[in-house]
C-alpha cells in the first residue's frame, strides 16, 4: 500500500530555492518531476533508496537529511567546487570528511547558510551487503560526440534534443559536446569509429531511426549498423551508446522519441555518461 516517502523542504526565499536546486543538480542526483506554477515551484531529486529514520542517542547534528553515497571523496570535491563557484570564499561551509562512531565517514555541507545536508558512506562498503560497481550520472568533465542520422529527421531531431537535454542537465559543458550529422543510419558506424579513434571524446552517442515499412532489406541494414557500432566500441574501447530505433511505423518511432515511451536519445546519453564514469572507476581500481 505504501509507495514512498517525500521529504518536503519549504525554502525561505526564491534565491535559496534556486541555490539548493542547483547544488543537488551539480551532485548528479536524478531529477524527479518538478513544477512551475504561478503560486509555487518545486524541484524533486530522486535516490534509488529512501527511508524515514527515528534515532535516539545520536550526537546532535544540524542536518536532518543524510544522503548515502558510494564515492564520498568525489562528492566532497564536487560540493567544494560548487560552493566556490556559487559563493566564492564567503559564508557557506563544508566540513572535512571524518569518521563517525557508526562505521562510516561523513561530511556536512551548507549550500546556503543554515541549510545543512550530510553525505556519508560506509567505511567498509562490502561488509554485510553485496555492493555493485556502478557508474555515476554526473557528466562534468566528460566529452561526447553525438552521431545523428538525417534520415527520418523529424524523429532523430527529437532524439538529439533528448540526448542534449540529458548531457547538459547532467553537467556536460556545451563546448564538450560535438554533434555530427550523417545521411542515414547506414553511415553511423563509420562516423562513430572515426570520431572515437581521435580519442578526443570519452563516449559516442549514436542516434537514428530505421523504419521497417520504408527500408528495403531492413534486417540486413539494421544488423550491419548495430554490428558496426558494437565493433567500433570494442575496437576503440570508447563507450558507444546505442540510440538507433528500429520501428514498424512512424507513430511507434514518435512514441519512443518523447511522445509516449520516453525519449531514447535521453536514455542513450544517460547510458553514455554512466559508462564513462564506470570506465574511469574500473581504470582507477575503485
Ligand atoms: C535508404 C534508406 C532507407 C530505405 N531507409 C532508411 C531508414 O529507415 N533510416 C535511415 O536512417 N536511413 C535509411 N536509408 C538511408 C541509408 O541509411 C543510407 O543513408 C543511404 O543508403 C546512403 O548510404
Amino acid at each position: 500500500m505504501i509507495k514512498g516517502i517525500t521529504i518536503v523542504r519549504q525554502t525561505s526565499t526564491p534565491a535559496v530555492f534556486d541555490k539548493l536546486a542547483s547544488f543537488f543538480a551539480a551532485l548528479g542526483l536524478e531529477k524527479g518531476k518538478g513544477w512551475d506554477e504561478e503560486q509555487s515551484r518545486g524541484r524533486a531529486f530522486l535516490a534509488p533508496l529512501g527511508n524515514l529514520e527515528f534515532v535516539d542517542g545520536m550526537p546532535p547534528s544540524n542536518a536532518d537529511v543524510f544522503v548515502e553515497v558510494t564515492s564520498l571523496d568525489s562528492v566532497h570535491e564536487i560540493a567544494e567546487r560548487w560552493l566556490s563557484q556559487n559563493w566564492g570564499d564567503s559564508t557557506p561551509h563544508i566540513t572535512a570528511t571524518a569518521d563517525t562512531d557508526w562505521k562510516s565517514r561523513l561530511f556536512t555541507v551548507e549550500p546556503v547558510p543554515g541549510v545543512a545536508f550530510s553525505f556519508w558512506e560506509w567505511s567498509e562498503p562490502l561488509k554485510g551487503k553485496p555492493i555493485a560497481l556502478e557508474g555515476d550520472l554526473s557528466a562534468e568533465g566528460m566529452r561526447f560526440a553525438i552521431i545523428v542520422a538525417r534520415w527520418n529527421a523529424v524523429i532523430t531531431d527529437r532524439l538529439l534534443q533528448g540526448a542534449l537535454d540529458c548531457l547538459y542537465r547532467s553537467g556536460a559543458k556545451k563546448e564538450d559536446v560535438q554533434v555530427i550529422r550523417v545521411p542515414g543510419a547506414w553511415e553511423i558506424p563509420s562516423a562513430a569509429r572515426k570520431v572515437a579513434e581521435t580519442e578526443r571524446v570519452d563516449a559516442v552517442i549514436t542516434l537514428g531511426v530505421l523504419l521497417r515499412g520504408e527500408t528495403a532489406h531492413y534486417e540486413a541494414i539494421y544488423n550491419e549498423v548495430s554490428r558496426g557500432i558494437g565493433q567500433s566500441q570494442q575496437d576503440t574501447g570508447i563507450p558507444h551508446a546505442f540510440g538507433v530505433l528500429t520501428c514498424e511505423t512512424l507513430e511507434q518511432a514518435l512514441d519512443r522519441a518523447g511522445l509516449k515511451a520516453g525519449n531514447k536519445g535521453f536514455e542513450a546519453a544517460s547510458a553514455a555518461i554512466e559508462m564513462v564514469s564506470l570506465h574511469r572507476k574500473i581504470g582507477a581500481g575503485v
